[in-house]
Protein backbone atom coordinates (compact mmCIF):
# COMPACT_ATOMS: atom_id res chain seq x y z
CA UNK A 1 0.00 0.00 0.00
CA UNK A 2 1.36 3.01 -1.15
CA UNK A 3 -0.25 6.38 0.69
CA UNK A 4 0.59 8.50 -2.39
CA UNK A 5 -1.99 6.47 -4.99
CA UNK A 6 -4.45 3.96 -3.31
CA UNK A 7 -6.26 1.36 -5.43
CA UNK A 8 -9.67 1.32 -5.45
CA UNK A 9 -10.24 -1.30 -2.44
CA UNK A 10 -8.11 1.57 -0.57
CA UNK A 11 -10.47 4.35 -1.58
CA UNK A 12 -13.52 2.31 -0.82
CA UNK A 13 -14.70 0.38 -3.65
CA UNK A 14 -16.86 -2.73 -3.08
CA UNK A 15 -19.12 -5.17 -4.55
CA UNK A 16 -21.61 -2.77 -3.62
CA UNK A 17 -20.30 -0.37 -6.38
CA UNK A 18 -18.90 -3.11 -8.93
CA UNK A 19 -21.98 -4.61 -9.12
CA UNK A 20 -23.37 -1.60 -10.69
CA UNK A 21 -20.65 -1.35 -13.62
CA UNK A 22 -21.32 -3.10 -16.85
CA UNK A 23 -18.89 -4.82 -18.83
CA UNK A 24 -19.21 -2.37 -22.16
CA UNK A 25 -19.22 0.43 -19.20
CA UNK A 26 -15.92 -1.08 -17.81
CA UNK A 27 -14.15 -0.72 -21.36
CA UNK A 28 -15.02 3.01 -21.63
CA UNK A 29 -15.09 3.82 -17.74
CA UNK A 30 -13.05 3.46 -14.75
CA UNK A 31 -14.25 4.17 -11.52
CA UNK A 32 -13.43 7.24 -9.25
CA UNK A 33 -14.11 8.83 -5.76
CA UNK A 34 -15.18 12.59 -5.65
CA UNK A 35 -12.27 13.41 -2.76
CA UNK A 36 -13.22 17.25 -2.91
CA UNK A 37 -16.17 19.34 -4.39
CA UNK A 38 -15.40 23.33 -5.59
CA UNK A 39 -17.65 25.16 -7.59
CA UNK A 40 -18.20 23.17 -10.69
CA UNK A 41 -15.08 21.62 -10.10
CA UNK A 42 -14.72 18.34 -8.60
CA UNK A 43 -11.22 16.65 -7.22
CA UNK A 44 -11.35 13.35 -8.10
CA UNK A 45 -8.97 9.55 -7.20
CA UNK A 46 -9.04 6.16 -8.92
CA UNK A 47 -6.90 3.43 -9.45
CA UNK A 48 -3.18 5.26 -9.10
CA UNK A 49 -4.46 8.64 -10.25
CA UNK A 50 -5.59 12.03 -9.04
CA UNK A 51 -6.73 14.92 -10.78
CA UNK A 52 -9.58 18.27 -11.36
CA UNK A 53 -12.22 17.86 -13.93
CA UNK A 54 -15.74 19.44 -14.42
CA UNK A 55 -18.23 18.15 -12.78
CA UNK A 56 -21.05 18.37 -14.97
CA UNK A 57 -22.93 15.16 -15.37
CA UNK A 58 -25.73 15.21 -18.19
CA UNK A 59 -28.71 13.14 -17.11
CA UNK A 60 -28.42 14.83 -14.17
CA UNK A 61 -32.15 16.28 -12.79
CA UNK A 62 -32.70 16.71 -9.26
CA UNK A 63 -30.48 17.93 -6.98
CA UNK A 64 -29.18 14.56 -6.14
CA UNK A 65 -28.52 13.75 -9.10
CA UNK A 66 -24.94 16.15 -8.45
CA UNK A 67 -21.57 14.23 -7.25
CA UNK A 68 -20.60 15.39 -3.81
CA UNK A 69 -17.76 14.85 -1.46
CA UNK A 70 -17.77 10.80 -0.83
CA UNK A 71 -19.47 9.71 -4.17
CA UNK A 72 -18.24 7.52 -6.84
CA UNK A 73 -18.01 8.45 -10.26
CA UNK A 74 -17.70 6.19 -13.29
CA UNK A 75 -15.25 8.32 -15.78
CA UNK A 76 -14.94 8.74 -19.04
CA UNK A 77 -11.43 6.81 -19.99
CA UNK A 78 -10.01 9.63 -22.50
CA UNK A 79 -12.55 12.77 -21.90
CA UNK A 80 -12.23 12.65 -18.39
CA UNK A 81 -15.48 13.57 -17.46
CA UNK A 82 -18.42 12.48 -15.36
CA UNK A 83 -20.16 9.62 -17.45
CA UNK A 84 -22.52 8.34 -14.43
CA UNK A 85 -22.96 8.79 -11.05
CA UNK A 86 -23.53 5.20 -8.90
CA UNK A 87 -25.74 4.56 -6.78
CA UNK A 88 -24.80 5.64 -2.91
CA UNK A 89 -24.61 3.43 0.02
CA UNK A 90 -25.53 6.67 2.48
CA UNK A 91 -26.25 10.09 2.04
CA UNK A 92 -25.91 13.11 4.75
CA UNK A 93 -28.09 15.99 3.05
CA UNK A 94 -29.73 19.21 4.22
CA UNK A 95 -32.35 21.60 2.69
CA UNK A 96 -30.47 25.15 1.52
CA UNK A 97 -31.83 27.64 4.26
CA UNK A 98 -34.62 29.85 2.62
CA UNK A 99 -35.26 27.96 -0.51
CA UNK A 100 -37.89 25.59 -0.19
CA UNK A 101 -36.83 22.09 -1.11
CA UNK A 102 -33.65 22.38 -2.37
CA UNK A 103 -31.18 19.97 -1.36
CA UNK A 104 -27.82 20.26 -0.56
CA UNK A 105 -25.64 17.52 -0.64
CA UNK A 106 -23.33 17.17 1.90
CA UNK A 107 -21.38 13.67 1.94
CA UNK A 108 -21.85 10.33 0.47
CA UNK A 109 -20.87 6.84 1.12
CA UNK A 110 -19.70 7.47 4.57
CA UNK A 111 -19.33 3.84 6.74
CA UNK A 112 -19.71 5.04 10.14
CA UNK A 113 -20.62 8.49 12.06
CA UNK A 114 -18.69 9.14 15.06
CA UNK A 115 -21.23 10.74 17.53
CA UNK A 116 -18.93 12.89 19.44
CA UNK A 117 -19.52 14.28 23.05
CA UNK A 118 -17.68 14.43 26.41
CA UNK A 119 -17.90 12.83 29.72
CA UNK A 120 -18.90 16.64 31.69
CA UNK A 121 -21.24 18.52 31.11
CA UNK A 122 -21.83 18.61 27.33
CA UNK A 123 -22.81 15.40 27.66
CA UNK A 124 -26.51 15.76 26.36
CA UNK A 125 -29.17 13.16 25.98
CA UNK A 126 -31.32 14.87 23.61
CA UNK A 127 -27.85 15.85 21.28
CA UNK A 128 -26.95 12.40 20.85
CA UNK A 129 -30.85 11.07 20.65
CA UNK A 130 -30.80 14.40 17.33
CA UNK A 131 -27.46 13.22 15.66
CA UNK A 132 -28.46 9.48 16.02
CA UNK A 133 -32.22 10.54 13.91
CA UNK A 134 -29.65 12.17 11.41
CA UNK A 135 -27.44 8.81 11.29
CA UNK A 136 -30.19 6.75 10.96
CA UNK A 137 -31.90 9.12 8.15
CA UNK A 138 -28.40 8.92 6.19
CA UNK A 139 -28.19 5.62 6.42
CA UNK A 140 -24.66 5.19 8.58
CA UNK A 141 -23.70 3.39 11.04
CA UNK A 142 -23.58 5.18 14.29
CA UNK A 143 -20.60 5.21 16.89
CA UNK A 144 -20.90 7.35 20.26
CA UNK A 145 -17.29 8.27 21.13
CA UNK A 146 -17.30 9.64 24.64
CA UNK A 147 -14.25 12.21 24.66
CA UNK A 148 -12.28 13.21 28.34
CA UNK A 149 -12.49 9.59 29.89
CA UNK A 150 -9.11 10.53 31.36
CA UNK A 151 -10.68 13.78 33.14
CA UNK A 152 -14.02 12.59 34.19
CA UNK A 153 -14.78 10.89 37.52
CA UNK A 154 -17.12 8.13 36.37
CA UNK A 155 -16.74 7.61 32.39
CA UNK A 156 -18.81 4.71 32.86
CA UNK A 157 -21.84 6.53 33.89
CA UNK A 158 -22.14 8.42 30.58
CA UNK A 159 -21.44 5.43 28.56
CA UNK A 160 -24.10 3.38 30.20
CA UNK A 161 -26.75 6.51 29.59
CA UNK A 162 -25.96 6.62 26.18
CA UNK A 163 -26.06 3.27 25.92
CA UNK A 164 -29.31 3.53 27.31
CA UNK A 165 -30.31 5.26 24.45
CA UNK A 166 -31.14 2.29 21.72
CA UNK A 167 -30.74 -1.09 21.91
CA UNK A 168 -27.52 -2.47 20.39
CA UNK A 169 -26.01 1.16 20.52
CA UNK A 170 -22.10 1.50 20.35
CA UNK A 171 -20.35 3.69 22.65
CA UNK A 172 -16.86 4.06 23.28
CA UNK A 173 -14.99 6.25 25.67
CA UNK A 174 -12.01 7.57 25.07
CA UNK A 175 -8.71 10.16 26.08
CA UNK A 176 -9.13 11.56 21.94
CA UNK A 177 -5.29 12.73 23.22
CA UNK A 178 -3.78 9.50 23.92
CA UNK A 179 -3.29 7.58 20.86
CA UNK A 180 -2.67 4.23 22.40
CA UNK A 181 -6.59 4.79 24.23
CA UNK A 182 -8.48 5.43 20.79
CA UNK A 183 -7.91 1.54 19.82
CA UNK A 184 -11.49 1.08 20.07
CA UNK A 185 -12.63 3.10 16.98
CA UNK A 186 -9.73 0.93 14.74
CA UNK A 187 -12.66 -1.11 13.94
CA UNK A 188 -14.03 1.94 11.62
CA UNK A 189 -10.92 3.05 10.72
CA UNK A 190 -9.51 0.33 8.24
CA UNK A 191 -8.71 -0.02 4.74
CA UNK A 192 -11.52 1.62 2.57
CA UNK A 193 -13.92 2.57 5.37
CA UNK A 194 -14.90 6.13 5.68
CA UNK A 195 -15.85 7.51 8.87
CA UNK A 196 -17.56 11.67 9.50
CA UNK A 197 -17.62 13.54 12.83
CA UNK A 198 -20.37 15.64 14.56
CA UNK A 199 -20.46 16.82 17.71
CA UNK A 200 -20.39 20.30 19.43
CA UNK A 201 -17.91 22.66 19.73
CA UNK A 202 -15.28 21.69 22.38
CA UNK A 203 -15.63 18.09 22.72
CA UNK A 204 -12.46 16.81 21.16
CA UNK A 205 -13.01 16.64 17.31
CA UNK A 206 -10.38 17.84 16.06
CA UNK A 207 -8.23 16.31 18.73
CA UNK A 208 -9.55 13.02 18.01
CA UNK A 209 -8.83 13.40 14.34
CA UNK A 210 -5.42 14.22 15.04
CA UNK A 211 -4.89 11.63 16.70
CA UNK A 212 -6.47 8.89 13.76
CA UNK A 213 -4.57 11.07 11.15
CA UNK A 214 -1.53 10.63 12.62
CA UNK A 215 -0.87 14.08 13.92
CA UNK A 216 -1.67 15.82 10.79
CA UNK A 217 -3.21 19.03 11.49
CA UNK A 218 -5.96 18.99 9.80
CA UNK A 219 -7.08 22.52 9.99
CA UNK A 220 -4.04 23.55 7.89
CA UNK A 221 -4.58 21.39 5.26
CA UNK A 222 -5.17 23.04 2.02
CA UNK A 223 -4.12 21.97 -1.14
CA UNK A 224 -3.37 23.76 -4.25
CA UNK A 225 -4.66 21.80 -7.75
CA UNK A 226 -4.70 22.30 -11.51
CA UNK A 227 -8.23 22.27 -12.91
CA UNK A 228 -9.19 21.33 -16.13
CA UNK A 229 -8.17 24.27 -18.00
CA UNK A 230 -4.96 24.75 -16.19
CA UNK A 231 -5.47 27.23 -13.86
CA UNK A 232 -4.77 26.79 -10.15
CA UNK A 233 -7.64 26.55 -7.67
CA UNK A 234 -7.33 26.24 -4.29
CA UNK A 235 -9.58 23.85 -2.78
CA UNK A 236 -10.03 22.25 1.13
CA UNK A 237 -9.52 18.96 0.96
CA UNK A 238 -12.47 17.12 2.18
CA UNK A 239 -11.08 13.16 2.34
CA UNK A 240 -8.51 12.66 4.75
CA UNK A 241 -6.20 9.76 4.94
CA UNK A 242 -6.27 8.31 8.18
CA UNK A 243 -3.24 6.41 9.81
CA UNK A 244 -5.02 3.00 9.82
CA UNK A 245 -5.72 3.17 6.24
CA UNK A 246 -9.44 4.29 6.32
CA UNK A 247 -10.91 8.01 5.02
CA UNK A 248 -11.89 10.87 7.44
CA UNK A 249 -14.58 12.68 5.50
CA UNK A 250 -14.42 16.22 6.61
CA UNK A 251 -16.83 19.09 4.92
CA UNK A 252 -18.15 22.21 6.71
CA UNK A 253 -21.59 21.42 5.92
CA UNK A 254 -21.01 18.07 8.34
CA UNK A 255 -21.22 20.93 11.26
CA UNK A 256 -24.37 22.40 9.93
CA UNK A 257 -26.59 19.17 9.50
CA UNK A 258 -30.49 19.91 10.48
CA UNK A 259 -33.23 17.42 10.66
CA UNK A 260 -35.49 17.55 7.12
CA UNK A 261 -37.44 14.68 5.77
CA UNK A 262 -36.22 12.82 9.03
CA UNK A 263 -39.47 11.43 9.62
CA UNK A 264 -38.53 7.55 9.35
CA UNK A 265 -35.12 8.02 11.24
CA UNK A 266 -37.37 9.73 14.35
CA UNK A 267 -39.85 6.77 14.31
CA UNK A 268 -36.53 4.24 14.53
CA UNK A 269 -34.83 6.03 17.08
CA UNK A 270 -38.05 6.22 19.11
CA UNK A 271 -39.69 3.60 18.30
CA UNK A 272 -41.68 2.90 21.79
CA UNK A 273 -43.44 5.83 21.35
CA UNK A 274 -44.62 5.11 18.12
CA UNK A 275 -45.61 2.08 19.23
CA UNK A 276 -47.52 3.74 22.08
CA UNK A 277 -49.56 5.77 19.88
CA UNK A 278 -50.26 3.45 17.72
CA UNK A 279 -52.67 2.39 20.63
CA UNK A 280 -54.59 5.99 20.83
CA UNK A 281 -58.26 5.92 20.14
CA UNK A 282 -57.69 8.21 17.89
CA UNK A 283 -55.43 7.70 14.83
CA UNK A 284 -54.56 11.31 14.75
CA UNK A 285 -54.00 11.80 18.45
CA UNK A 286 -52.56 14.78 19.55
CA UNK A 287 -51.55 13.35 23.05
CA UNK A 288 -53.28 16.43 24.69
CA UNK A 289 -55.83 15.09 26.94
CA UNK A 290 -57.91 13.16 24.74
CA UNK A 291 -59.67 9.90 25.86
CA UNK A 292 -57.91 6.56 25.12
CA UNK A 293 -54.81 8.13 24.80
CA UNK A 294 -51.71 5.52 25.56
CA UNK A 295 -48.97 8.07 25.48
CA UNK A 296 -50.80 10.03 28.44
CA UNK A 297 -51.55 6.68 30.50
CA UNK A 298 -47.62 5.27 30.04
CA UNK A 299 -46.75 9.23 31.26
CA UNK A 300 -49.28 9.02 34.35
CA UNK A 301 -48.30 5.25 35.03
CA UNK A 302 -44.33 6.23 34.53
CA UNK A 303 -43.68 3.56 31.42
CA UNK A 304 -42.58 6.53 29.54
CA UNK A 305 -40.48 9.04 30.64
CA UNK A 306 -41.67 12.57 30.31
CA UNK A 307 -38.30 14.06 29.37
CA UNK A 308 -37.80 11.47 26.63
CA UNK A 309 -41.81 12.05 25.43
CA UNK A 310 -40.96 16.01 25.43
CA UNK A 311 -37.27 15.64 23.48
CA UNK A 312 -39.65 13.26 20.70
CA UNK A 313 -42.13 15.77 20.67
CA UNK A 314 -39.32 18.62 20.06
CA UNK A 315 -37.54 16.61 17.40
CA UNK A 316 -40.72 15.77 15.49
CA UNK A 317 -42.25 19.51 15.43
CA UNK A 318 -38.75 20.57 14.14
CA UNK A 319 -38.73 17.89 11.27
CA UNK A 320 -42.02 18.89 10.28
CA UNK A 321 -41.46 22.37 10.31
CA UNK A 322 -38.41 21.75 8.44
CA UNK A 323 -39.77 19.44 5.62
CA UNK A 324 -42.68 21.60 5.10
CA UNK A 325 -42.19 23.01 1.48
CA UNK A 326 -42.29 26.95 1.02
CA UNK A 327 -45.59 26.93 -0.08
CA UNK A 328 -46.63 25.22 2.56
CA UNK A 329 -45.17 27.64 4.65
CA UNK A 330 -46.71 30.33 2.50
CA UNK A 331 -50.25 28.52 2.98
CA UNK A 332 -50.08 28.49 6.46
CA UNK A 333 -49.01 32.06 6.54
CA UNK A 334 -51.91 33.08 4.69
CA UNK A 335 -54.12 31.41 6.52
CA UNK A 336 -53.03 32.99 9.80
CA UNK A 337 -52.98 36.28 7.71
CA UNK A 338 -56.99 35.86 7.07
CA UNK A 339 -57.74 34.52 10.20
CA UNK A 340 -55.92 37.89 12.43
CA UNK A 341 -57.82 40.19 9.37
CA UNK A 342 -61.22 38.20 10.09
CA UNK A 343 -60.82 38.45 13.79
CA UNK A 344 -59.37 42.37 13.77
CA UNK A 345 -63.39 42.79 11.46
CA UNK A 346 -65.16 41.70 14.09
CA UNK A 347 -63.65 43.41 16.54
CA UNK A 348 -64.25 46.43 14.72
CA UNK A 349 -67.94 45.53 14.16
CA UNK A 350 -68.26 44.72 18.09
CA UNK A 351 -66.66 48.57 18.53
CA UNK A 352 -68.84 50.09 16.09
CA UNK A 353 -72.22 48.39 17.62
N1 LIG B 1 -7.91 15.57 28.79
C1 LIG B 1 -8.51 15.54 27.60
N2 LIG B 1 -8.63 16.66 26.87
C2 LIG B 1 -9.24 16.59 25.66
C3 LIG B 1 -9.77 15.38 25.17
N3 LIG B 1 -10.33 15.64 23.97
C4 LIG B 1 -10.15 16.94 23.72
N4 LIG B 1 -9.51 17.54 24.75
C5 LIG B 1 -9.17 18.99 24.84
O1 LIG B 1 -10.38 19.72 24.69
C6 LIG B 1 -10.15 20.94 23.98
C7 LIG B 1 -11.11 21.04 22.79
O2 LIG B 1 -10.80 20.02 21.86
P1 LIG B 1 -11.00 20.21 20.28
O3 LIG B 1 -10.50 18.98 19.64
O4 LIG B 1 -10.44 21.50 19.82
O5 LIG B 1 -12.59 20.29 20.17
P2 LIG B 1 -13.50 20.36 18.82
O6 LIG B 1 -14.60 19.39 19.00
O7 LIG B 1 -12.67 20.20 17.62
O8 LIG B 1 -14.09 21.83 18.90
P3 LIG B 1 -14.55 22.76 17.66
O9 LIG B 1 -13.47 22.76 16.65
O10 LIG B 1 -14.78 24.10 18.29
O11 LIG B 1 -15.84 22.16 17.15
C8 LIG B 1 -8.69 20.93 23.61
O12 LIG B 1 -7.99 21.71 24.54
C9 LIG B 1 -8.28 19.46 23.72
O13 LIG B 1 -6.93 19.31 24.04
C10 LIG B 1 -9.62 14.19 25.96
O14 LIG B 1 -10.07 13.09 25.63
N5 LIG B 1 -8.98 14.35 27.17
MG1 LIG C 1 -12.27 21.47 16.00
ZN1 LIG D 1 -52.51 9.87 22.28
Amino acid sequence: MTSQNPDLAELGWTSFFASQTTADCVERAIPARVMAVHRGLINIAGDGFEETIASHLDDACTDKDYPTVGDWLLIERHARRPLRLLGRRSLFFRRAPGSGRRLQLIAANVDTLFIVSSCNADFNIARLERYLVLAREAGVTPVVVLTKADIADAPEDYAAKARGLQSGLLVETVNALDPGDIGSLSAWCGKGQTVAFVGSSGVGKSTLINTLTGAQDIATKGIREDDSRGRHTTTGRQMHRLAEGGWLLDTPGMRELQLTDAASGIESVFEDIVALAAQCRFADCSHDGEPGCAIREALDTGTLDAERYRRWHKLAAEEAFNSATLSERRARDKAFGKMVKSVMKDKQRDKRR
